[in-house]
């Protein structure tokens, strides 16, 4: 892209609205505050130690995990951002129990708005990537007032979703179905700077990433499938694979994204009533959303993400995402009988 002709996201969401009719005033505003809220949440993690913004506090979340102080400021500022444009009617997170309706003081709008605000929350404190993702679904059922019940609806009715990498580079990357475009954070302009379009996932790879220390719980078509990338060369698959594993999703998809490869986190047996670890609202959705539309794939093992539909909100799930031709091999693994 030519240095000379720098795109801004609010140019390209002004051009989305008015030539393609995309998306409505209300979620550009909402892009762009959400946007504006991730700025923020980059220059405190940027501060690390300075801002005393590193460690624990004395709570733990819904799930039962001890909150950083970056997952609290990170919704905080998520929360303050967004709830006085008048764009939303609720928000829900990964670190808050129950939703979060716009004050009555404020105008409620039609969208609602999900996300993990810090993601990756055990690289925090050891200056790994980490990241906020993000889900935008449109208001359904009640007229008036809003409940839980209306954010129980599938993936594949997101209006739009994304995340925001807080790594070497600050890059959020964006879908509002139809592809996937990216922008980096100029520091010095304070801008973010459209740097790629219609982004693409190679088909084929030769990486993976899962945490391999639960492989001793995983389920059979996990082993079988890792298992015969391990084998590389002189196994069935004939060539030799390469493994990564940041631990924080965002850096993980990131990478799916610019080069290929296929994410997991499955299912494993030592909790069997647990469908996976990670939610299916704030990371499994909004992701398989942006992979989708990067030509890639995204399952639990047995169903397309995207169409599951949620029986609550904080719900979690088996991931299978990235690469289409992985995606088909594990997902059909797990349809084969034995
Ligand atoms: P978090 O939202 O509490 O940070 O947890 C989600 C993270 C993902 O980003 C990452 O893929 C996974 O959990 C890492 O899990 P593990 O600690 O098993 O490596
Ligand atoms: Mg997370």
């Amino acid at each position: 892209m030519s240095a000379t002709r720098r795109i801004s996201l609010t140019q390209y969401l002004v051009e989305q609205q008015r030539e393609h009719g995309r998306i409505q005033g209300e979620l550009r505003l909402l892009i762009e505050v959400v946007a504006r809220a991730c700025k923020r949440i980059a220059i405190a993690v940027n501060k690390g130690a300075l801002g005393d913004v590193l460690g624990s506090t004395d709570q733990s979340n819904v799930q039962g995990e001890i909150v950083k102080k970056l997952d609290l400021i990170a919704n905080e500022v998520l929360i303050e951002a967004n709830e006085w444009g008048g764009h939303l009617a609720a928000m829900a997170s990964e670190e808050m129990d129950s939703i979060h309706v716009v004050p009555n003081r404020y105008p409620q709008g039609e969208y609602l708005l999900l996300f993990d605000p810090l993601d990756g929350s055990s690289n925090i404190d050891v200056n790994v990537s980490i990241g906020t993702i993000f889900s935008v679904l449109r208001k359904v059922g009640h007229a008036r007032g809003v409940a839980e019940e209306d954010f129980l609806q599938p993936g594949k009715q997101q209006a739009a979703a994304g995340y925001c990498v807080y790594g070497p580079q600050t890059t959020l990357v964006l879908t509002l179905g139809n592809g996937v475009a990216m922008f980096t954070l100029d520091r010095e302009t304070g801008s973010w700077v459209l740097t790629a379009t219609d982004v693409r996932i190679p088909e084929e790879t030769k990486e993976f990433a899962i945490n391999m220390s639960n492989q001793r719980h995983w389920a059979p078509p996990v082993q079988r499938y890792i298992g015969e990338c391990l084998q590389g060369r002189e196994g069935p698959r004939g060539k030799d694979f390469n493994m990564r594993w940041v631990a924080s999703m965002v850096a993980d998809v990131h990478r799916i994204l610019s080069r290929g490869g296929v994410f997991l986190y499955p299912w494993d047996q030592r909790e069997p009533d647990k469908p996976g670890k990670l939610r299916l609202m704030y990371e499994a959705n909004p992701m398989a959303f942006i992979v989708e539309q990067a030509g890639g794939q995204a399952t639990d093992g047995h169903e397309r993400i995207l169409d599951i539909v949620p029986s609550k909100l904080h719900q979690r799930v088996s991931v299978m995402l990235g690469s289409a031709a992985e995606v088909r091999r594990v997902t059909s693994y797990h349809r084969e009988p034995g």
